[in-house]
């Protein structure tokens, strides 16, 4: 059984989603942000960037115990461990990994500020936070509705891969960061494959807070 280190946001529910798509047991145990439980001792020991998610494997490599911090190692991880959601080819592995490193590098902290400076009062820092971020944010959007023309999964063909549930983790907080699927018909038709995922939508809704 693997202890997942979450809480209810994009980063937390990519690595719920992908565990219930790998059919891996697991329990969450909560980490509340919003007290600031991410800065206790016991946490910081297995997520030294005090953030969520993180896990503890009892059957790591060796069938010793491993904790892994950073979604996106989280994913690479589970995938190794299970040998599902990344191709074993190394082209298809190639454009899993871009998918990937595209999703963790701005699509999430882009929109990620977006959420930020919604929060700010209002007024030209604000203004100016706002305007820079949500601005790019829908540029990322505009690359991965190029991406997706003709596509049913970001990286791979007839099954998504990790790159699939890092993405959709913070699609699903689309209207928060205020992009709407409008003008974004490829991305809509595949965050609705995804969400009709049954394991994608268990995913989604086991409790994280
Ligand atoms: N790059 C990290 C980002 C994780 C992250 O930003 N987690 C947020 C919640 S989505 C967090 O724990 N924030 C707590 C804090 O900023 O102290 C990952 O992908 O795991």
């Amino acid at each position: 059984m693997i202890d997942l280190y979450t809480w209810n946001t994009p980063n937390g529910r990519k690595i719920s989603v992908a565990l219930e798509e790998m059919g891996l047991p697991y329990k969450v145990h909560t980490v509340n942000i919003s007290k600031n439980e991410q800065f206790e001792p016991a946490f910081l020991a297995i997520s030294p960037n005090n953030r969520i998610p993180a896990i503890v494997d009892p059957d790591g490599p060796g069938g010793a115990p491993i904790s892994v911090f950073e979604s996106g190692a989280i994913l690479l991880y589970l995938a190794e461990k299970t040998g599902k959601f990344m191709p074993a080819d190394p082209r298809g592995k190639v454009a899993v990994t871009e998918w990937l490193m595209w999703q963790m590098g701005g699509f999430g902290p882009m929109p990620g500020q977006v959420h930020h400076f919604l929060m700010q009062p209002e007024g030209p820092a604000r203004d100016y936070g706002f305007k820079r971020y949500h601005t790019e944010t829908k540029r990322l959007y505009g690359v991965l509705e190029k991406r997706l023309a003709g596509r049913d999964f970001v990286a791979t063909e007839g099954e998504p891969s990790i790159a699939d549930f890092a993405i959709l983790g913070w699609a699903w907080r689309h209207e928060r960061h205020e992009v709407p699927f409008g003008d974004l018909p490829n991305v809509a038709a595949w965050y609705a494959r995804m969400m009709a995922r049954p394991a994608t939508a268990r995913g989604f809704e086991v409790a994280l807070s």
